[in-house]
């Protein structure tokens, strides 16, 4: 007897550390606070669906899972509900409901939308939720968790809501061998080893919070690739998780390895034109669609930093990415080829390289082709200038790339919420084809058509308890998936929503996390790359700021090369005089960041060298603002710290005492960064550091000294 009590005790305190632990993300399903309105919430418990389907066993299930963690109650499935309170899912077709639309109108919310409407009648209030598939039920019925648990009413609802992009993605840059590069978050969560017979229950997890924001599409391996995935073997391995996927609408993708023909294949060359590497790819693919029927297709690195590529044969991008498209078209799987692409043979700023790549062959591209860009022309830097590329190719569909994973803003240990930095980059106008396309009027299709629109992130998940490492870094997963449904909704709706679904529903603490997440990215700017620095972080594994670091093989991996400090300034000139990389932007976007006097600051020193005492519209140099900015961001992390204290009774324990203890060594690392930065810079300004910014802790020698030989993901 002691014994069962034992276990049940140990049993109850297992769940309840794991409820404090993250790992049911936004999906916690807390009790709800406000007693009025749980008790409405109650008297929708009886639910009417037909369950003849894995997605509805799905839907069912949640619903189970989320009344009674929200409200105590179980619901009841019913055949009907009389004049009862109540939800009834189905079909349009199922419902019949006249006041749901016109038969044109409810095609038109396609194979994803869904509508959520409450009607009363006789006092009762029946909700229901309507859709053209399956799938567009189960994300109805997440919208309506999600307003259940942000505690808001549900008798007057009436939502309408499609996806604006098709692919909503994560790119998971996990190995084989369960490393993940640029990870911060642990291991791979995929096990290669015992798939496909042995099956997670964490996959299912994770496919809830994803189908839960809407993400569509994952593509399970490192861009940078290893062939072995598409050895029949491991294709019965994807299989098993397309398998268990699909019912959540979630598509799987492979990145491929141009050079899989020859490593797998026993073929002699990976040439796009041979005979027999077409032959190849077409069996390949024959042999994936044979398992995985609803396969996406394959994500491609090709040609850049080491991997191969058409280029290998003196081909060219479009003649790699139409032969694999070639092969995937039969079955309706499409390439995703991306444009992360610079050579270090080409004599020209890595800025300009994919631009003249990719902008030449716009229109050459086959329909089942789509261009992944990264938000930026560098490399996903803490804020860069959005991507030359989205609004140069009118053919050829551009999806957007983000990173998730914190690589450039201080991994996993930083609370760093990208949701304004991605809004940065949607809302910036291209100005092609004219004034008001902005990127998201680009990535949607909008502004050129496109047949394929999409926008990938690349994962921050890894098999830590919490998915992400820091339990904030569960929210640039959610904004990613929210973005990606609509990429017009704001940063503060989107904090909104993740607060009270993970954090805490009290007005005043939601408040002030809120407060904390908004000012994070610019916080983190500015102790790390203000006023346009770039690239200035250690090398190879990027942790921490080496701005002094210059050994590297080739010279666009050094510090020096972008940020190019001498005694008259600091910045990359990319104007008419220097490489010239602004003219791949429009015209009212050339002029303007053409001219140091009218550019943004943000962007100052991405295009120009900029004199140490050029003066600012504050009346301040350059470097008086640059340092003033550097300790704006440690001021900045010390108020995070100040506010997360205030919203201790409002959080869970584990969590609070977790961020506690990240803030303060991102404090640390944020006085580190400005501390080295500065006095690294300082040699070339000779200038004295202005009123009221903190002097260096240590000499510069010592932040030169420091290494790092086992920071984490470098995916070895
Ligand atoms: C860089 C990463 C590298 C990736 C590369 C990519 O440092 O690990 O392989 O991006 O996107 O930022 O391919």
């Amino acid at each position: 007897m002691r014994g069962i009590f034992f276990t049940i005790a140990l049993w109850a305190l297992s769940l309840s550390a794991l409820a404090e632990s993250g790992y049911h993300l936004w999906l916690r399903y807390a009790q709800v606070q406000n007693a009025a309105i749980k008790n409405s919430y109650r008297l929708f418990s009886s639910v009417v669906m037909k369950e003849n389907s894995p997605t509805r066993t799905i839907i069912r299930k949640e619903l189970e899972r989320a009344f009674i963690g929200m409200t105590g109650y179980k619901i009841l499935i019913k055949n009907d509900l009389a004049i009862g309170n109540g939800i009834v899912i189905g079909l349009f077709t199922e419902l019949n409901l006249d006041s749901f639309g016109t038969p044109e109108e409810l095609k038109r919310l396609g194979n994803e939308g869904f509508k959520l409407k409450s009607v009363t009648i006789s006092g009762k209030t029946q909700l229901f939720i309507g859709a053209n598939t399956d799938i567009g039920l189960l994300y109805g019925v997440f919208r309506l968790l999600q307003i259940m648990s942000t505690e808001q009413p549900l008798a007057k609802l009436s939502i309408e809501s499609k996806p604006r992009l098709q692919l909503r993605m994560l790119n998971h840059w996990d190995n084989l061998n369960r490393t993940v590069e640029r990870g911060y978050a642990g291991n791979s969560i995929w096990n290669w080893h015992t798939l496909p017979d042995y099956v997670d229950d964490r996959y299912v997890d994770y496919a809830r919070a994803n189908a839960s924001i809407g993400i569509n599409a994952v593509s399970l391996t490192n861009v940078n690739a290893n062939a072995t995935v598409l050895t029949t073997a491991y294709l019965q391995k994807v299989k098993a998780m397309a398998d268990l996927f699909r019912p959540y609408g979630i598509k799987v993708f492979l990145t491929a390895r141009f050079s899989a023909p020859i490593e797998i294949g026993g073929l002699q060359t990976a040439d796009p034109l041979n005979a027999q590497v077409k032959d190849w790819w077409m069996q390949k693919a024959a042999e994936i669609y044979s398992q995985i029927p609803d396969f996406g297709g394959f994500l491609v690195k090709a040609n850049s930093e080491g991997q191969p590529g058409p280029q290998n044969y003196g081909r060219n991008h479009v003649d790699g990415a139409n032969m694999l498209a070639a092969a995937l078209q039969p079955h309706n799987g499409l390439v995703i080829w991306r444009a992360f692409v610079y050579s270090n043979e080409t004599p020209e700023d890595r800025y300009k390289q994919p631009y003249q790549e990719f902008v030449p062959l716009d229109g050459q591209f086959a329909s089942n082709v789509l261009l992944q860009v990264k938000n930026g022309a560098i490399d996903f830097q803490p804020r860069e200038p959005f991507h030359p590329l989205f609004g140069a190719m009118q053919k050829t569909p551009v999806m957007m790339e983000f990173q998730l994973t914190q690589e450039y803003l201080g991994f996993a240990t930083h609370l760093v919420y990208l949701a304004p930095m991605f809004r940065e980059v949607l809302d910036a106008d291209t100005y092609r084809p004219h004034k008001g396309s902005s990127v998201a009027r680009v990535i949607d299709g909008s502004s050129f058509d496109y047949k394929h629109t999409g926008m990938a992130g690349v994962a921050n998940i890894g098999s830590d308890l919490n998915w992400t490492g820091h339990p904030f870094a569960q929210a640039n997963w959610y904004a990613l998936g929210r973005l990606a449904w609509n990429p017009d909704l704001s940063s503060e709706i989107i904090a909104d929503e993740w607060i009270a679904q993970t954090l805490t529903t009290n007005p005043q603490a939601k408040n002030i996390i809120k407060r904390i997440m908004l000012q994070s990215h610019e916080n983190a700017v500015n102790y790390m790359t203000p006023l346009g620095l770039h690239h200035i972080m250690g090398y190879g594994h990027h942790y921490g700021p080496a701005p002094w670091f210059n050994k590297a093989s080739r010279e666009d991996w050094n510090c020096t090369y972008f940020h190019r400090a001498d005694t008259t300034g600091i910045g990359f000139d990319r104007t008419k005089n220097g490489s010239n990389a602004l003219s791949q932007y429009a015209e009212p976007i050339q002029q303007k960041w053409e001219n140091i006097n009218t550019i943004d600051d943000k962007w100052l020193a991405w295009f120009h060298h900029v004199p140490w005492h050029f003066t600012m519209d504050n009346g301040q140099t350059f470097w008086a603002n640059l340092s003033h900015k550097y300790q704006e961001g440690v001021n900045g992390v010390r108020a995070m710290q100040q506010l997360w204290q205030s919203v201790q009774q409002h959080v869970n324990e584990a969590q609070f005492k977790q961020v506690t203890m990240l803030l303060h060594v991102q404090q640390q690392e944020a006085v580190w960064w400005k501390d080295a930065c500065l006095a690294y810079f300082q040699t070339f300004s000779k200038l004295p550091l202005p009123k009221g910014v903190e002097p260096p802790l240590h000499t510069l020698q010592y932040y030169q000294s420091l290494s790092f030989p086992y920071a984490p993901g470098n995916g070895h």
